[in-house]
């Protein structure tokens, strides 16, 4: 295990064998060796005793003249000395002398070994391939420009902002748009100790060991599904992280593991009101902390992606926590859905707590519909093992729904074709919508991921693993994510707009194109003057990520660093944090002054995963709740 994260979470940095401190000697000797004078002379004798005299001469310089070592060591080699062998002070040159010599001899010094032997394993070839080493070398390189990134975000945050939702980085003040719970600090946490950026986790830490308990006392109204993904899912994977399961005291910076585990199950002992106060399985929107009470929407509905975007967070807390009551409550409302009529296993974006049935005919895979249909394949991965008993149904409603997608809602746009997914509005009667929110872009991700099961495309084909619907659904999910990169691309400043409409036969509006002349995508692609803001949204990044592990094709990590880039020229601000854009279209766009806590807990993470090494949270053994909170998929976790 790595000094910060648990056995899965090795640091990549580590197997570079070029990173490794070389002794001077073994340098020279091995020059030596290596070099013409080895060709020119080993082979005469003179030459022989030539070398050997160097490597002697070598030897004596080094060992007379070597200071004695890190102050650490000296002072450590002294206890030692009189632990073990009784030696006196008296005696401590020839310790010295004889110490020197073993450190002389023995191997070099290897930099932390941040990665277990298993995970190095296969990677150790490209040693010898210098154009793997220059291309890993590139990638570590961007990998620490996003780590730069979120450093600078976290420091706005906590100049201007510390202890509120969200930072608003023009105006430089804090803003609680999410019930006052810290919301940017739980959720960054986890991606800081991904990063190593200890700093980070100490202060945030801190925060949440301090502040976080008392504030879920006091506060008031918070709605369930964001206080959920957000806090409940970021302390959660940060007790995973810090090495909770493992029965550790954390030794990470900031609190003990045992500090997240508690705050979740005070957190979550108050959102399970939403559950128990409604009175169907559905649950009610919001809850009052302070009251210990909930209540639904004004409207009364419940969005369908709200109430079934819940599980994940809820069941592991119940595996973590050894009480059932979390998972069981979370899980009723699927169980629930599962027995509601759909429309080739689409479904309506509102639901009813009171009558628990849909509400209306609004089928989409953007707001209010999109982490649904992600939910159903992710709480089945979630169960490992024990996927194909009881949670088979979440399976089965999956794929229906996926064939229900490519059946109902998946089009070509024209000119150019790029395959969209679009709404229907009035149900499968009505009309279709050339519509896509930026939202729609988890699609790829999670059609990748419900193919493979988490593996390579490449070993899922040799095992012959993959059904025609696996099949046809990674082909969706790499049709749509180019769509969702086309969908940057073809704006002047290269970062996507919130939504999107497609050309198509039956639906074209002049002169709403992106602005990016040279893209050729440019006539299919159209942005209404509402859509053309960004919200630092980690959708389409987060597909890229998954795609990059499941098919290992380096275009989806070169489209990801080009969306970083944009991010980088766009939307940093100098004195801390990054800022939405209004527009896209126009450069330079107008800033929109507030830094979301998603670009911190979300984007900038898959961006960071997206440039690591594949076995850094490997996606056959953690499933990401939908605000990139990974937990382990139950019986990959060391303590089960
Ligand atoms: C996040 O809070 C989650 O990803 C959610 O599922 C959708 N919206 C935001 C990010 O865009």
């Amino acid at each position: 295990m790595s000094k910060s994260l648990p056995y899965s979470m090795k640091d990549v940095h580590y197997d570079n064998a070029k990173f490794r401190h070389r002794s001077c000697f073994k340098m020279i000797t091995q020059t030596v060796l290596t070099s013409n004078l080895k060709r020119d002379c080993i082979s005469c004798s003179t030459g022989k005793f030539l070398v050997l005299l160097m490597i002697g001469g070598l030897a004596y310089l080094m060992l007379t003249n070597t200071s004695s070592g890190h102050s650490d060591s000296n002072g450590l080699a002294k206890g030692v000395i009189f632990k073990e062998g009784g030696i006196k002070e008296g005696d401590k040159s020839i310790m010295d002398g004889g110490n020197r010599f073993r450190r002389f001899w023995r191997k070099p010094p290897r930099l932390p070994p941040r990665l277990s032997p298993d995970e190095t394993g296969s990677n150790n070839s490209f040693i010898h391939d210098p154009v793997k080493l220059n291309e890993d070398s590139k990638w570590i390189a961007r990998q620490q420009n996003v780590k730069k990134a979120f450093i600078h975000a976290w420091s706005g945050y906590k100049k201007y902002a510390m202890g509120f939702d969200e930072l608003m980085p023009l105006s430089h003040r804090g803003v609680d748009g999410l019930g006052g719970l810290g919301a940017t600090i739980v959720d960054a946490l986890d991606t800081a100790m991904i990063m190593g950026a200890d700093e980070v986790v100490t202060e945030a830490g801190s925060w949440i060991e301090t502040h976080l308990s008392h504030r879920i006392k006091e506060k008031g109204q918070v709605n369930l599904f964001e206080t959920t993904i957000r806090v409940l899912g970021g302390l959660l994977s940060a007790y995973h992280l810090s090495g909770g399961e493992q029965g550790m005291n954390s030794t990470h910076m900031g609190p003990k593991s045992i500090v997240y585990l508690e705050t979740a199950k005070q957190l979550a002992d108050l959102l399970l009101s939403a559950f128990t106060s409604s009175p169907t399985p559905i649950p009610f929107s919001d809850v009052v902390l302070r009251d210990h009470s909930a209540h639904p929407a004004p409207g009364g509905q419940s969005s369908t992606s709200e109430v079934s975007t819940l599980q994940l967070e809820f069941n592991y807390l119940s595996t973590v926590s050894g009480d059932p009551k979390y998972g069981m409550e979370a899980m009723k409302v699927l169980e629930h859905l599962k027995t509601l009529p759909k429309v080739e296993g689409l479904v309506p974006i509102y639901i009813s707590p009171h009558s628990g049935e849909f509400i209306g005919e609004n089928i989409r895979l953007g707001s209010r519909g999109d982490s649904y249909y992600e939910y159903l394949i992710k709480v089945w991965l979630q169960q490992g093992a024990e996927r194909d008993g009881n949670f088979k149904y979440l399976y089965d409603m999956y794929e229906e729904a996926t064939k229900g997608i490519r059946h109902l809602l998946v089009q070509k746009s024209i000119p150019k074709g790029l395959v969209f997914v679009g709404e229907l509005p009035s149900g499968s009667k009505g009309a279709f919508s050339p519509k896509m929110d930026h939202l729609v872009c988890f699609l790829p991700g999670t059609l990748a991921l419900g193919a493979t099961k988490g593996i390579t495309k490449e070993k899922a084909m040799k095992d012959n693993l993959l059904t025609f619907e696996d099949l046809e659904n990674l082909k969706l999910a790499e049709d749509l994510a180019k769509t969702c990169f086309e969908m940057y691309s073809v704006t002047s400043t290269g970062l996507a707009p919130e939504i999107a409409y497609f050309h198509t036969e039956d639906y074209f509006e002049q002169g709403l194109d992106g602005g990016n002349k040279s893209s050729e995508y440019m006539n299919d692609i159209i942005i209404k003057y509402a859509d053309r803001h960004n919200l630092l949204r980690p959708e389409t990044v987060e597909s890229l990520f998954v795609l990059y592990r499941i098919t290992e094709n380096p275009k989806y990590r070169e489209w990801g660093w080009q969306i970083f880039e944009a991010f980088e020229k766009h939307t940093k601000v100098d004195s801390g944090g990054y800022s939405s854009l209004d527009d896209v279209t126009r450069l330079p766009p107008q800033r929109r002054d507030k830094m979301e806590t998603f670009f911190l807990g979300e984007t900038l993470k898959y961006l960071y995963l997206l440039f690591a090494d594949s076995t850094v949270l490997p996606l056959d053994k953690f499933v990401f709740n939908t605000e990139a909170h990974p937990f382990p998929i139950k019986g990959m976790s060391k303590s089960e």
